[in-house]
């Protein structure tokens, strides 16, 4: 089986994500995508509420499902017979940290790293700066699946 995975932080998942996986699962036999557990990390949504509105998103697509992990990349993928990383480039500096990790992942464990180029409608998007503009009333709703964008509200609003 033609296994890869997806990996990212997800917080919160956006269409660029969306799309990358959509694409995705048309080239693989099973896409996993998986969200780092990293409690160093402040997040808007805990592991369990952005696996749940991934679950929600890649519902159309039959050959993706949602897991998590922790440590290192390379030993999850060793662990779940994965062969491959996707990821989806959006700017020229996406490009210098995304290669320095392919080749990291590569020298570690012979796994690769297969780029995809972001739609041009999601280029400029990250979720980071999803959560700043909504943070900040501006309208994201065309850069987030619906669900998300009823989560993210919810959740700005229990915080301001
Ligand atoms: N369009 C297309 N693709 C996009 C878009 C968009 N608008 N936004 C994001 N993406 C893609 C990118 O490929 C990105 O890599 C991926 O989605 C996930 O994005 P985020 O922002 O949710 O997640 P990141 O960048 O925080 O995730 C980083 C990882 C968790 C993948 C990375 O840190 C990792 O593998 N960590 C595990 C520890 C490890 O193995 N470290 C050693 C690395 S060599």
């Amino acid at each position: 089986m033609r296994r890869a995975v997806c990996p990212g932080s997800f917080d919160p998942p956006t269409n660029g994500h969306l799309d990358v996986i959509g694409r995705a699962s048309a080239l693989f036999d099973e896409i996993v995508v998986a969200v780092l557990v990293n409690k160093n990390k402040k997040s808007l949504f805990t592991v369990e509420e952005r696996m749940a509105m991934l679950r929600e998103i890649v519902a159309p697509y039959s050959n993706v499902r949602v897991d998590s992990f922790h440590g290192l990349l390379v030993d999850y993928c060793r662990d779940n017979d994965i062969r491959a990383i996707v990821k989806g480039l959006r700017v020229v500096s996406d490009f210098e940290y995304e290669l320095q990790m392919a080749q990291m992942n590569q020298r570690l464990s012979g796994v690769d790293t297969l780029f995809m180029s972001t739609s041009p409608d999601y280029s400029f998007v990250s979720s980071s700066l999803v959560k700043e503009v909504a943070t900040y009333g501006g309208d994201v709703a065309h850069l987030l699946p619906e669900s998300v964008h009823r989560h993210l509200l919810e959740r700005i609003a229990e915080r301001s």
